[in-house]
């Protein structure tokens, strides 16, 4: 699909071809982008990348920050946080003042803080370990890369050792602090006694290996360059195509305070911060989310943000310090209601998230969920929006936000409209195969028979092809397995005897393969090789509730984007495809081997399963 835009620069017309072929930007493209006067352009190009990724949906998360202490054995130039033992300002905080500070309410904590000489490895683990057992909802995203690296060093344990400790006691993921700007100059100047490039990466490599997702950022707007922004971006994307384990990128606007690097109120400027989140969605394709950090950005940009790239407002950051204490001048803590009115205003979805980015409430109406997978873009690729608007959510997901009743249509995985036909009327299309999928994969180390007992890994997306596989296993092959959620962002799968993945995951495994599994199962053709029939895996329904004007709107819009789609494939998934290793050739095969309406053999298949 092509969107044409005037541009006023027009040395951004190749780069702006490129982004619409989802080809790589050079850091050439970087610099050309940096400087072009032409800066509406270059937010109309950023948000139809953030549009292709996360549709209208706009993440924010019920937060708190936990700055255990300000003593630090390091003094980088740009923290007017950090401060030593003796000083009157120095605090450290106890577990107990610590858990005081949360509330079940919350669904994430995010804890980073000074590294004082004194404190014993136990201290943090405790901390990790107590905010688990007493609030089990609450996500801990704790310690950046240098915290890692310093306790690593400190305690004589390895790197992996020292994140295995953590995440058996409750740590999920990992913020993206620490890393600065990837530039040896700069490190020099600002930061010497800190890890720089080399340290950052094999600390996160080292946790995506462990199945610990992360985020990343880059502190600007000091004494770095253009350039050394962009040659910190591509390291970024290169160690994302390696691991896939980044869930964001965060770009953090220098507080000058009393650093003496800059002017104590010379702060970045509003176009420099949205160009420098439009130039992040544009360089780095393979980065799911960009945030648009409220609290050094002020509220005023990062809400301009979420139309030039950002789709990901952080959240509520109770007692935020370390911008705080170098004069930031945003509040110390946004309301959610706050929250959901910035992001309505800038006409998107408030979506409140996970710790992996999981929906768990949506505050709009008129939602049309969109299952993010290459099999769903022919409904979605020449969707004419109108009054909907479009929420990226997997199957499961999509399933829970529906019987809270904050989806209004969507292609539901067959399981969840079972549950839940009573509200639901169908649409008279479906995601349904007609033998293979090759989306819904099996990678085992055993044989089907050979799995009694053992434990499967599965995708925390999936809602329905659980279901399928546990009626193979059972009805087909007299085989009990034991199941296990897997969580979102990367995973270690060694200690599991199979995985069951779905949708481009699934996809691009069964390109490559998946380390340490032999077999690869397709699950849809097992079935078929069973019952001869195709098999749902989603249908499409909506609220009976709806006005019948809107139902009429939505059926003619999904009737127009299928009919156009399937006359070129190509056009209308080609991009997606790519994306995830499919030549144009492949692409239309798969998608031509689905069946998109609902059908008698369709139907008859529905009520065998639910059989
Ligand atoms: O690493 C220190 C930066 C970072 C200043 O992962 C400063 O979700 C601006 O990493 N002006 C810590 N920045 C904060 C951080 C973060 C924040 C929000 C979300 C996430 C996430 C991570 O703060 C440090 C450093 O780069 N920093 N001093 C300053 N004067």
């Amino acid at each position: 699909m092509s969107t044409d835009f005037y541009f006023r620069d027009r040395r951004l017309i190749p780069i702006w071809s490129r982004v619409q072929r989802g080809e790589r930007l050079t850091l050439e493209d970087g610099l050309t982008m940096y400087k072009t006067p032409d800066f509406l352009s270059l937010g109309k190009m950023a948000h139809h990348v953030q549009q292709q990724k996360s549709g209208d949906a706009v993440y924010f998360v019920l937060n708190q920050k936990i700055e255990h202490t300000n003593i630090c054995v390091l003094s980088c130039k740009f923290c007017d946080f950090a401060t030593k033992k003796s000083r009157p300002d120095a605090y450290e905080m106890t577990t107990e003042e610590i858990l005081g500070k949360l509330t079940p309410h919350i669904h994430e904590v995010h804890i980073t803080g000074g590294m004082p000489a004194d404190w014993p490895w136990d201290r943090y683990l405790d901390i990790v370990r107590s905010i688990h057992e007493k609030y089990p909802n609450v996500d801990v995203k704790a310690f950046t890369a240098v915290e890692i690296d310093f306790f690593h060093k400190k305690f004589k344990m390895s790197i992996e050792e020292v994140l295995r400790q953590l995440q058996a006691v409750g740590l999920r993921t990992m913020p993206g602090g620490g890393a600065e700007v990837f530039s040896e100059r700069v490190r020099k100047h600002l930061f010497p006694q800190k890890i720089g490039a080399k340290g950052w990466f094999e600390v996160h490599k080292t946790a995506h290996k462990l199945g610990i997702p992360t985020n990343s950022t880059m502190l600007y707007g000091h004494i770095e360059t253009l350039e050394e922004r962009l040659i910190h971006m591509i390291k970024l994307r290169e160690a994302q195509d390696e691991t896939g384990g980044f869930l964001t990128f965060i770009p953090l606007a220098f507080q000058p305070g009393d650093t003496g690097i800059k002017p104590k109120n010379q702060f970045t400027s509003a176009i420099d911060d949205l160009k420098t989140i439009a130039i992040s969605r544009l360089m780095l394709d393979n980065f799911p989310h960009i945030k648009a950090y409220w609290v050094m950005l002020t509220e005023e940009v990062a809400a301009m943000a979420l139309n030039f790239g950002a789709d990901d407002m952080d959240g509520t950051v109770g007692g935020e310090k370390i911008a705080h204490d170098a004069g930031a001048i945003s509040p110390m803590k946004l309301a959610k209601d706050q929250i959901i009115r910035i992001i309505r205003d800038a006409s998107k979805i408030p979506v409140e998230r996970d710790v992996y980015y999981n929906p768990l409430n949506v505050y709009t109406d008129n939602v049309v969920g969109k299952i993010p997978y290459l099999n769903s873009v022919p409904f979605y690729a020449h969707f004419e929006k109108n009054q909907f608007k479009i929420l990226p959510v997997a199957p499961r997901r999509m399933g829970l936000l529906s019987a809270k009743h904050q989806i209004d249509a969507g292609p539901f995985s067959l399981m969840d409209y079972f549950r839940q036909e009573g509200n639901l009327e169908l649409m008279g299309w479906c995601i349904a195969t007609r033998d293979q999928v090759k989306s819904v994969m099996l990678f085992s180390k055993e044989g089907w028979r050979d799995l009694e007992g053992k434990k499967i890994g599965i995708t925390d997306d999936t809602s329905t092809s659980v279901g399928l596989l546990n009626v193979l296993l059972e009805k087909k092959y007299g085989v009990k397995a034991k199941f296990e959620r897997l969580h979102g962002g990367v995973n270690d799968y060694s200690s599991y005897d199979a995985v069951l993945l779905i949708g481009d995951e699934a996809l691009r495994r069964n390109k490559h393969g998946l380390d340490g599994f032999e077999l690869v199962f397709d699950v849809a053709r097992e079935w078929y090789d069973w019952q001869k029939l195709p098999f749902v895996f989603a249908v499409w329904a909506m609220k009976k509730s709806l006005p019948e004007a809107t139902k009429g709107g939505l059926r003619t819009a999904l009737s127009d984007s299928l009919d156009k789609s399937e006359q070129d494939f190509v056009n209308a998934a080609g991009q997606h495809g790519r994306a995830v290793g499919l030549t144009d050739d492949e692409t239309q095969e798969y998608l031509a081997g689905f069946n998109y309406r609902l059908g008698e053999r369709e139907k008859e298949a529905m009520a065998k399963f639910r059989e």
